[in-house]
């Protein structure tokens, strides 16, 4: 994937010719779009291949199975064009490393934390050693809450500069781009703010803007 707006697309906009009107809008101002159920379960499979016409295609589909369920979803993701996966961690090594298996070239994302309230419950409290554990593993990155930016500074802490740190949470959810850049994110992941703006391409454009300032 590359980095240089900084900001990834959660396009969770279930209609998909809003969705493929979007991406035409704001595809200047984003390094990916991240794909989630909604827009899958809507639109269909191919909408990936679509989508990957345009864009980076980040396949946001949470796996969390045994490891051939895992190894199934991941391969089925590539061959539609995508390239990327996001998984997660608390399934475990085999489970992860059949993962990163199946994307051959493609790049894994490791869920550590997840952003909304309910992710302290359980996953801050093995986040570390999931990280730890990506790491260990050879996956491309992590995704990390800007909803805690000190989370991500502890993320980072652990991962080192060469993985990446992808992170939702900006605007609805009540993070900030740049709190969330400044912990060490390298990529902000946003949705609502954006596709639900009068002007989703000005929003991008902005939260762009507030990256490359810092
Ligand atoms: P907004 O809250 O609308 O900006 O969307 C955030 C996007 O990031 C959604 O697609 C979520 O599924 C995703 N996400 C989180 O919000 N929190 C997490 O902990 C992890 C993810 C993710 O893996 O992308």
């Amino acid at each position: 994937m590359r980095c240089e707006t900084r900001l990834v697309l959660a396009l969770d906009e279930t209609s998909p010719s809003k969705a493929l009107g979007l991406v035409d809008e704001v595809c200047g101002h984003i390094d990916a779009v991240k794909v989630n159920w909604p827009l899958v379960l809507s639109a269909g499979p191919e909408i990936i291949t679509t989508l990957s016409l345009l864009s980076d295609v980040i396949c946001d589909f949470k796996v969390a199975d045994i490891p051939n369920t895992d190894r199934l979803i991941v391969e089925g993701c590539m061959e539609l064009g995508a390239s990327a996966v996001i998984v997660h961690g608390f399934t475990g090594e085999d489970s992860l490393n059949a993962c990163l298996e199946a994307a051959g070239d493609g790049e894994v994302y490791v869920v550590t934390e997840m952003s909304h309230p309910g992710g302290e419950t359980f996953t801050s409290k093995h986040a570390e050693e999931i990280a730890a554990m990506a790491l260990e593993c050879g996956a491309h990155g992590i995704i990390a809450p800007a909803t805690r930016p000190e989370r991500l500074a502890a993320m980072r802490a652990i991962i080192g500069s060469t993985m990446r740190m992808l992170s939702p949470g900006v605007g609805a959810q009540g993070g900030s781009a740049a709190a969330a850049v400044n912990a060490g994110a390298d990529h902000v992941i946003v949705g609502r703010s954006i596709y639900q703006a009068d002007s989703p391409a000005s929003v991008a454009r902005s939260i762009a803007e507030e990256i490359s300032s810092l």
